[in-house]
């Protein structure tokens, strides 16, 4: 089992959540992509029908779209039944990091506004605590002073060993710019940040922060993929 047939498989799980008729919050990155792939196989089929799908990038409208799910956004659609998206990081509170794909602002936008929202990850996606994969936590920020903010954000965390990297379009000095035309800080930790909800709030309270990826207390649901098989996490 390849770590992509491991996505593919929690992928079609969460799936099973999907009732004809539902409001469905499309997720971004290469887990989600199997899920929005599913339900318009199963709409072809006609094993689902009425679905709407409301994506969670410029990315998935686009795979969406070319598969012929019928498409939607929050304006028309204030409250969905169903998200599914993938994460970089779960914790064991069921607590997550994403937007190492760059569409954590939507993301976080559509899946707080859902019922239920479904997280589809492979097992190397589990840590003990965020930041704890030596992997970024990404900050979307306005490109206005960028360095500033930068910093802000670095001190906030210095006795968490923090540093802070603009992203850039890779082997680029080019910033990396969001759907939403702003820029991305990738924050790296050596040690656990702690009180994760303090944690997002001071990061929140800077003026030139626009939104962080860490979605603290919002999976209902964690489906997680492994090699000796499928596990359901609730929360
Ligand atoms: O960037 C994102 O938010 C993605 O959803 C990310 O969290 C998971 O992407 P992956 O399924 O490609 O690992």
């Amino acid at each position: 089992l390849t770590q992509d047939d491991l996505k593919r498989i929690a992928a079609y799980k969460a799936v099973e959540y999907v009732r004809s008729g539902m409001v469905v919050g499309l997720g971004t990155g290469s887990t989600a992509r199997h899920a929005v792939d599913r339900i318009a196989e199963l709409l072809r089929r006609g094993e689902l029908s009425g679905i709407v799908g409301v994506p969670t990038s410029t990315q998935t409208h686009e795979q969406a779209l070319a598969l012929g799910i019928p498409l939607s956004d929050l304006d028309s659609h204030p409250s969905l039944d169903l998200a599914i998206d993938g994460a970089d990081e779960v914790d064991p509170h069921l607590n997550l990091v994403k937007g190492r794909g760059g569409s954590l602002l939507r993301e976080k936008m559509v899946e707080g506004a859902c019922k239920k929202f479904v997280v589809i990850v492979d097992e190397s996606k589990l840590v003990k605590y965020l930041g704890g994969s030596g992997l970024a936590v990404p900050v979307e920020i306005v490109p206005f002073c960028w360095k500033f903010t930068a910093d802000r954000l670095r001190q906030l965390f210095e006795d968490a060993g923090c540093t802070a990297k603009l992203r850039t379009f890779p082997g680029t000095e080019n910033p990396f710019v969001t759907d939403n035309g702003n820029y991305i800080v990738d924050l790296y930790f050596q040690k656990d940040i702690g009180d994760l909800k303090a944690a997002s709030d001071a990061i929140l309270r800077l003026a030139g922060v626009v939104e962080h990826g860490m979605f603290l207390d919002m999976a209902t649901t964690v489906i997680v993929a492994g090699k000796l098989g499928v596990e359901v996490l609730n929360k």
